[in-house]
């Protein structure tokens, strides 16, 4: 666009303009470079609370500066999506219910790519990421000013609460970055830290990967150990409990507006002894037609199946 509205408004307003355009509902821009919880983020691994994620330490050099993964890059464009937290509980977590946000988001972030390249007319050397490279993703968007980390590591947002995802967008351009998001709006609140059902938090922003229920029934590829299958409860995939009791998400989590976002039919309207039951039965070829797309894949028939016969358990035992 190069019209003279275009021209009376800088870079970076349009590029947001085109951002909330494209459908994202938080965009910041941020310089990259060393990343302020890289030591934070090494002294996590260090004491073991990665677990069997080993890609973690493995990328551990290029989170720690967020000009190694695309060498060239100089700025971030990052974009926060919703996946609404007002749905209602279930068995699955909200974030995994419809179709991947990995793929949904690159797309809309390559779009971005491309008309960025269109605005200024020539070519622009970039790459979207989305949970898809070694990034310390929550830091570089509180360097964005997108939110702050709450107690239950999950990065909040004063107006949306925490439901949702992050992705970015680095390029060979130095835009004018926003201010990071400095306070932390958690204060003496730790409704979080109590209401986890594994106590996977070691203390306030420090978890424990290996107890959380999300690692636990995705991560993790073999047995989950005997002493997390009551805490587990009726969690098939993934948690959202310590989401769920943060003030921020009581008042601001919004209703579901993005529908690639939607429970897909496999598991709509499931209750978790139904979908348990389900999964158990299942064959591979209606395994993979029915969760084509869909982040659950990533347990695999075998991981999901292990993961039924945990909750199946659960209500046998109520
Ligand atoms: C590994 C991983 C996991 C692991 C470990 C989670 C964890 N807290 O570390 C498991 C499998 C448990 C997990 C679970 C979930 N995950 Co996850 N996960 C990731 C991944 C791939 C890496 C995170 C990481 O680097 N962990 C290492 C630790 C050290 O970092 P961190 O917890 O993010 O903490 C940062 C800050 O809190 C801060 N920090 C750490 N210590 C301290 C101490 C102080 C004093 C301060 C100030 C700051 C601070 O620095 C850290 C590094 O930047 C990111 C994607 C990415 N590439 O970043 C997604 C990501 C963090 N996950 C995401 C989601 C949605 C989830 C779940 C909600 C899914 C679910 N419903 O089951 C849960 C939430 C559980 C929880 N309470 O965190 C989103 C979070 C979006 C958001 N608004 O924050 C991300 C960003 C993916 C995305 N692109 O949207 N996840
Ligand atoms: S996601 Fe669940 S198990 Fe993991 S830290 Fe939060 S409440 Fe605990
Ligand atoms: S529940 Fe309270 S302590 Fe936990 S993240 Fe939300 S505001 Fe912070």
């Amino acid at each position: 666009m190069t019209c003279a509205v275009a021209e009376a408004f800088a870079l970076e307003d349009l590029i947001k303009a085109q951002a909330y355009g494209l459908g994202f509902d938080l965009v910041g821009i941020t310089s990259l470079g060393p990343m302020e919880t890289a030591e934070a983020f090494d002294d996590w691994v260090e004491k073991g609370y990665a677990g069997e994620m080993d890609y973690l330490p493995r990328g551990a050099r290029k989170r720690r500066d967020s000009r190694l993964p695309f060498p060239g890059a100089a700025s971030a464009i990052v974009v926060g999506l919703d996946y609404g937290g007002r749905e209602p509980n279930g068995p699955v977590a909200r974030y995994a219910r419809g179709d991947d946000y990995h793929d949904v988001m690159t797309e809309r972030l390559n779009e971005l790519h491309r008309w960025l390249e269109l605005e200024v007319a020539h070519p622009i050397a970039g790459k979207a990421y989305v949970d898809t490279g070694p990034i310390l993703e929550r830091d570089l968007a509180r360097g964005a000013g997108l939110g702050w980390f709450g107690k239950n590591t999950n990065l909040i947002n004063p107006r949306l609460g925490s439901f949702f995802f992050i992705g970015s967008l680095l390029v060979d351009v130095d835009l004018a970055p926003d201010s990071p998001f400095q306070t932390d709006r958690c204060g003496s609140c730790t409704r979080c830290l109590d209401a986890c059902p594994t106590n996977a938090f070691v203390e306030p922003r420090i978890l424990d990967a290996k107890r959380c229920i999300s690692y636990l029934t995705i991560e993790l590829k073999g047995e989950i150990p005997d002493v997390f299958h009551e805490p587990i409860g009726t969690n098939l995939y993934g948690c959202d409990i310590c989401q769920d009791v943060c003030p921020y998400n009581i008042k601001f989590a919004r209703e579901l507006q993005e529908p690639a976002f939607a429970p897909r039919d496999a598991i709509r309207d499931r209750d978790a002894e139904t979908l348990a039951r389900e999964l158990v039965a299942m064959g591979d070829e209606e395994f993979r037609t029915a969760f084509r797309r869909s982040p659950m894949k990533r347990a695999k028939r075998a991981g999901l199946a292990r993961n039924a016969a945990v909750v199946l358990e659960n209500i046998a035992r109520r």
